[in-house]
């Protein structure tokens, strides 16, 4: 090589592998590889070591350093300079932004400190750059608490009120079992390093069976697709457990042993004949059928329930429905047998919440909950009696709510108020971003310190920062570190720097062989509820719980059968599951992944498209009385008949009208969990 520095540059000496974490709203949290080179990452990938990553990556994460790296990262405070929701912006310092923040803030807080509320979800599942410092901040002011339920709280109560807590199989075991139900989860989507133990079954002679409204790419791999109407999945469950009442199915001394309220549930599954199941369901007689006979008689059966079942109405009853099947038949008794939803139950005794997030801060004080799903109609209320003072000012971190909260034309309004004061921690100028007073500009996972847990498997991880900050950039904990200090928060609690949260976050673990390793695994029963042992009271799984009552099918809000008046204008269920390039609303703006998304659509069955005149690739109007969304259309295989799909969750500043697919999706919640209800919405879809 003639340039000698060039040479230097990439001698092996300057390569530096920094150990990671992926940050992202996914079960898989990876462990991360990290080389950098002159102060500078210059790749991402997967630790071969760490069991559930084995050395992969999805598409998206591999791409981190493009997305750290953006031309269009925020990189200094910035103030509005035009009207609300604008996205007009002068850069500022941090002292003249945290100062005026500090001020607007403590006079509201004089006033009344509800009015101030944080909005955040899981933009980073990391424990110090989610709810740490951030946490005691809020919790110290009195404000608002935040309800946190976009995703998950219909079916992680629903499961929690069956098994006792958010447990279930262990990932590895899937590679062991001979029958595998995914039941309402695209997993080569949005669950990539479960699908992996999925293949190494299905190498073995495992039968795999997708149970999902879209023929996803993951419906296409596995054996069989049984492609119910949206929102179900209860009924479905009835009826499994009704055949296996009828063919002496069940393993009685399992449940004599281990299940309470099986009694009540024998006389409601026993009103659910496969033949009222295939109706409510849109499948065939002999799909339900075949189904239970296969469950019932396939050993070991494993059930990888997802997210994507609880987003409508019934979805809680739904999932405590299918988590009492594996305790009828006994499945858990076998490696490769029972369910999983979510892991992060098993953490409780690794993780230390109150340690850092410090509730005994609100001192006696009991401030309202407010909903994050509901954000579009709370954000336009006034006061009252009943709702506490208006919404005055709105924190935002590790979330984009103006694109990924339902009911948008609302939320939109709601954050265009003028006399509403929003700061945004971001990345990125988002949807959200752009309506806020102030943006101040966050690190990336490549830039700070975090711990992290994951709901897919039982590893605790560590991430490094593997570069200094980029531009003016700070993690949250140091922004709400700066912000505490301003408004004279004197605690110790405040000063406490990522490492002192770090131990604090996993008190009972060897921080410095996680910190070496990179990741530990939890010391956990190998076959959790063989012999019961759930986390309940009494350790028996719970078919009636108190105040909940048995599980019973709950039919959506919105479907042919049980709103026909509505169905008469709006025919079509709408579901908006993930995009696979995408993460939630992270990565619509990395251009390379975004031009493998092409461009916003919804996805039609060829005789729902025929009957409207709608052809390949044209563009049309997906709409209902709260609002309508132009997209593209895509007609083929991937939507059943009767139900649309639209692909989320784009930005809406990048779709063809500045709207997303959230335009049309209610504030309604779920029976459990208080959970939103997306894929509970009847549209109509016509030519633009
Ligand atoms: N690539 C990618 N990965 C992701 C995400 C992403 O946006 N992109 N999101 C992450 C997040 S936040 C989460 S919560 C997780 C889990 O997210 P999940 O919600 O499990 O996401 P999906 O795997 O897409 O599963 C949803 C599936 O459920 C189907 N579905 C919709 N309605 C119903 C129904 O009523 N019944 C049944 N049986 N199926 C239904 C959809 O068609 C879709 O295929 O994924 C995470 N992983
Ligand atoms: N129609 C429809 N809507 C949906 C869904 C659906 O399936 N259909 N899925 C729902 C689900 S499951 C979920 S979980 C929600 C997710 O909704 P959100 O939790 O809002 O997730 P994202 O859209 O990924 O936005 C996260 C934001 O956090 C920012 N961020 C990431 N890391 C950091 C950090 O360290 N500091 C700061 N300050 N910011 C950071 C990112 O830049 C990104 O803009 O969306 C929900 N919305
Ligand atoms: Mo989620």
């Amino acid at each position: 090589m003639s340039n000698t520095t060039a040479t230097a540059a990439v001698t092996a000496a300057d390569l530096q592998i920094i150990r990671g974490a992926c940050p992202h709203d996914c079960p898989d949290t990876c462990a991360l590889k990290i080389t950098v080179q002159a102060g500078r990452v210059i790749k991402v990938a997967g630790d071969p070591d760490h069991p559930p990553t084995h050395g992969a990556l999805c598409t998206k994460v591999s791409r981190y350093p493009e997305r750290t790296y953006h031309a269009e990262r925020v990189l200094t405070p910035l103030k509005r300079s035009g009207p609300k929701g604008s996205g007009q912006f002068v850069a500022v310092s941090w002292e003249a932004a945290l100062t005026d923040i500090a001020a607007r803030l403590g006079a509201i807080a004089a006033r009344d400190p509800e009015a101030i509320l944080p909005y955040s979800y899981a933009g980073t599942m990391g424990l110090l750059q989610g709810e740490s410092i951030a946490a005691r901040f809020f919790h110290k002011l009195g404000a608002s608490l935040l309800d946190r339920t976009i995703c998950s709280s219909a079916g992680g109560e629903a499961l929690a009120a069956t098994y006792g807590g958010k447990l279930g199989m262990h990932l590895e075991h899937y590679a062991d079992s001979r029958l595998i139900l995914i039941w309402g989860s695209n997993s080569i989507a949005s669950n990539l390093h479960f699908w992996t133990f999925a293949q190494q079954a299905k190498r073995a002679g495992a039968k795999l069976v997708c149970i999902d409204p879209r023929r996803t790419e993951t419906a296409e791999k596995c054996h069989q697709h049984l492609a119910l109407l949206p929102g179900t999945d209860g009924a479905l469950a009835l009826g499994l457990m009704h055949e296996l009442i009828q063919h002496g199915w069940l393993d009685e001394d399992y449940i004599a042993r281990h299940v309470d309220g099986f009694e009540a549930l024998r006389d409601k599954a026993l009103a659910w004949p496969p033949e009222r199941v295939a109706v409510v369901c849109g499948l065939s007689v002999d799909e339900v059928r075949g189904l239970a006979r296969d469950y019932a008689q396939t050993r070991p059966a494993a059930i990888r329930l997802n997210y994507g079942v609880q987003r409508v109405r019934g979805g809680g009853n739904a999932v405590r429905l299918i988590a009492l099947l594996p305790c009828l038949t006994g499945a858990w008794r076998q490696r490769g047998g029972g369910l999983l939803l979510s892991a992060s139950g098993w953490f409780k005794g690794a993780r230390d919440d109150a340690a850092l997030q410090r509730p005994d801060l609100l001192a006696g004080r009991r401030p309202r909950t407010l909903n994050m799903a509901t954000v579009g109609d709370d954000l336009l209320r006034s006061a009252s009696a009943e709702f506490g003072p208006r919404v005055e000012a709105l924190i935002v971190y590790n979330s984009n709510p103006v694109a990924i909260a339902p009911d948008s034309a609302k939320v939109v309004a709601g954050f265009q108020r003028e006399d509403l004061f929003t700061v945004v921690l971001e990345h990125f100028l988002t949807d959200t971003a752009d309506h806020a007073d102030y943006v101040l500009p966050a690190t990336t996972q490549l830039e700070h310190l975090d711990v992290h847990t994951s709901y897919g498997h039982t590893y605790v991880l560590i991430n490094h920062p593997a570069v200094a900050p980029l531009g003016q950039a700070k993690p949250n904990t140091q922004i709400f570190r700066e912000l505490a200090a301003r408004m004279g928060f004197a605690e110790p609690c405040f000063t406490d720097s990522d490492e002192q949260l770090a131990r604090q976050a996993v008190p009972r673990l060897d921080f410095e062989q996680l910190s070496q390793q990179g990741w530990v695994k939890l010391d956990l029963p190998e076959l959790p509820f063989a012999d019961g042992g759930f986390a309940t009271p009494n350790g028996r799984a719970q078919a009636e719980v108190p105040g909940l009552g048995v599980p019973d099918f709950v039919p959506p809000y919105e479907s042919t059968q049980s709103a026909p008046a509505l169905a008469q204008r709006y025919p079509l269920a709408m579901i908006s599951p993930p995009a696979r390039h995408f993460l939630n609303s992270s990565f619509v703006n990395v251009k390379s992944l975004r031009s493998i998304e092409g461009e916003p659509l919804v996805e039609l069955h060829p005789d729902d498209a025929q009957v409207r005149g709608i052809s390949d690739g044209v563009m049309v109007r997906v709409y209902n009385d709260r609002g309508s969304y132009l997209c593209k259309a895509t007609v083929g295989a991937r939507a059943r008949l009767g139900v649309v799909n639209g692909l989320g969750v784009w930005w809406r500043k990048l779709g063809a009208a500045g709207t997303n697919v959230n335009e049309l999706t209610s504030q309604r919640l779920t029976d459990i969990g208080r959970g939103p209800t997306f894929y509970d919405c009847l549209v109509e879809v016509a030519r633009a």
